[in-house]
C-alpha cells in the first residue's frame, strides 16, 4: 500500500454478475477518510473468473485513489481471508417452474458453505450484509454456520424496498424526497414485507399530518413496493441492478458510519424476538443506532391491530423458511 495508514477488506460474492458490475466502482463512496483504502476481493464461480477479471481490468482502468489492491478468484479461503466487510451477492436465481424449497436448498448450500468458510477465515470484527436472495433465510443459514461470529454482525438488505418506499410516496404526493424519513421496512424481503408509513415524517412532523389518503398508504403504496422488483424484471429481463447497488452503498454506509445522525432506516438484522418474529431469525425492522452507538431495533413501537396482524404474516414466512431449512437439515442447531 502506497503511502496510506489504513485498509478496509471487503469482500463480493457474486462480482462476475449484474449487480457486482454495478457495485464495484461506487465503493470508494463508503470512504469518508481518504487516508482509507480498500482491499477489494472479488469473489464469483470458478466459470465466471474470465468475466471477473475483465471488471478488474475496468476497476484498474477508473483509476481510483481508494482501491488498495483486488483480489480475483473463486475460492473462499482467499476471499474472506481477514475480510472486514463482506457483501454476499452471489445466489443461484430461482428457475421457472422450481418450488421455493428448491430455491431455498439450493441456495441455502451455498450460504452454509460460506458461512463456514466467513468463521474460518474472516476477521471475527466483520459485518455480513446477505443480498441473494431469498436473503433473510440465506442470512439466517450463513450466520448458524459461523458460530464465532457474533450473530448481530449479520444483516440482509431491505433498504432498496425503503428507497422504492421513499420514491413512491415523492411521486404519488408531489414530496421533497430529501424531507422524508423513518419510513421503515418490516419483515421479509418478499411480497408480505410491509411498508410502514404511520411513523414517517415529513420535514420532521408526521406524514399523515400531509397525506389524508389512508387508503392509498395502507394498500396502493405496499402493493407498489412489494411488486416493484417484478415490475422491473417484466420491463428490462433482469433483476434490478443499478439500484440494488445504489440500496447497497446505503446499507454500508449505515453499517461502517454509526455516527451520521440517522433518524431509523430498514435493516434485516438477528431479532431477539422484538415485536413477535422469531427468536435468531433474520427479519428487517426500522432499526437506528441507541445512544451508546450499537445499532439495534426501534424499541417501544406501538402497532394498531391491523399492523401488527400484517407484520405477523411476514414474520411467519421468515420463520416458515427458517423451519424448512432445518427440515432440509441446513441448520443443526440455531444460534
Ligand atoms: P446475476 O445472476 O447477474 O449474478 C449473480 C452472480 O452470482 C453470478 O455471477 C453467479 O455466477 C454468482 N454465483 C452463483 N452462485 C455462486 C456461488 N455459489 N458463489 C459465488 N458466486 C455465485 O444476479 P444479480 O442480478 O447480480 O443478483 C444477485 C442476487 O441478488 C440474486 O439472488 C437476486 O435475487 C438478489 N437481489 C436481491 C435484492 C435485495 O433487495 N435483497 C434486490 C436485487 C436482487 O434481486
Amino acid at each position: 500500500m502506497s503511502g496510506s495508514s489504513r485498509v478496509l477488506t471487503i469482500t463480493i460474492t457474486g462480482a462476475a454478475g449484474q449487480i457486482g458490475y454495478a457495485l464495484l466502482p461506487r465503493l470508494g463512496e463508503l470512504l469518508f477518510d481518504v487516508d482509507t483504502k480498500i482491499v477489494l476481493k472479488l469473489h464469483d464461480l470458478d466459470v465466471c473468473m474470465p468475466a471477473l477479471k475483465a471488471v478488474a481490468m475496468e476497476l484498474e482502468d477508473c483509476a481510483f485513489s481508494w482501491i488498495d489492491k483486488i483480489v480475483v478468484t473463486s475460492n473462499l479461503k482467499e476471499a474472506f481471508d481477514g475480510c472486514q466487510m463482506a457483501v454476499l451477492i452471489g445466489a443461484k436465481p430461482r428457475q421457472k417452474g422450481m418450488e421455493r424449497a428448491e430455491l431455498l436448498k439450493q441456495n441455502g448450500l451455498i450460504f452454509k458453505e460460506q458461512g463456514a468458510a466467513l468463521n474460518q477465515y474472516a476477521d471475527k470484527n466483520i459485518q455480513v450484509l446477505v443480498v441473494g436472495n431469498p436473503c433473510n433465510t440465506n442470512a439466517y443459514v450463513c450466520l448458524n454456520h459461523a458460530r464465532d461470529i457474533p450473530s448481530h454482525r449479520f444483516y440482509s438488505m431491505s433498504m432498496l424496498d425503503q428507497n422504492r418506499a421513499y420514491s413512491f410516496l415523492a411521486k404519488q404526493y408531489d414530496l421533497d424526497i430529501a424531507m422524508i424519513e423513518n419510513l421503515c421496512i418490516w419483515g421479509n424481503h418478499s411480497p408480505t414485507m410491509y411498508t410502514d408509513y404511520e411513523r414517517a415524517l415529513y420535514n420532521g412532523k408526521p406524514i399523515l399530518e400531509y397525506i389524508q389518503d389512508r387508503q392509498w398508504l395502507a394498500n396502493d403504496l405496499q402493493e407498489k413496493v412489494a411488486n416493484r422488483g417484478s415490475e422491473v424484471i417484466a420491463a428490462r429481463g433482469a433483476s434490478s441492478s443499478a439500484s440494488a447497488a445504489n440500496a447497497i452503498i446505503d446499507s454500508l454506509i449505515v453499517l461502517v458510519d454509526s455516527e451520521q445522525g440517522y433518524g431509523s432506516f430498514s435493516m434485516g438484522v438477528y431479532s431477539n424476538g422484538e415485536y413477535g418474529a422469531q427468536p435468531g431469525t433474520i427479519v428487517s425492522y426500522p432499526c437506528h443506532y441507541d445512544s451508546k452507538g450499537r445499532l439495534r431495533v426501534v424499541p417501544n413501537i406501538s402497532l394498531d391491530a391491523a399492523t401488527q396482524k400484517r407484520i405477523a404474516h411476514s414474520f411467519a414466512e421468515i420463520s416458515n423458511e427458517a423451519a424448512l431449512c432445518r427440515d432440509l437439515d441446513l441448520i443443526i442447531n440455531d444460534h
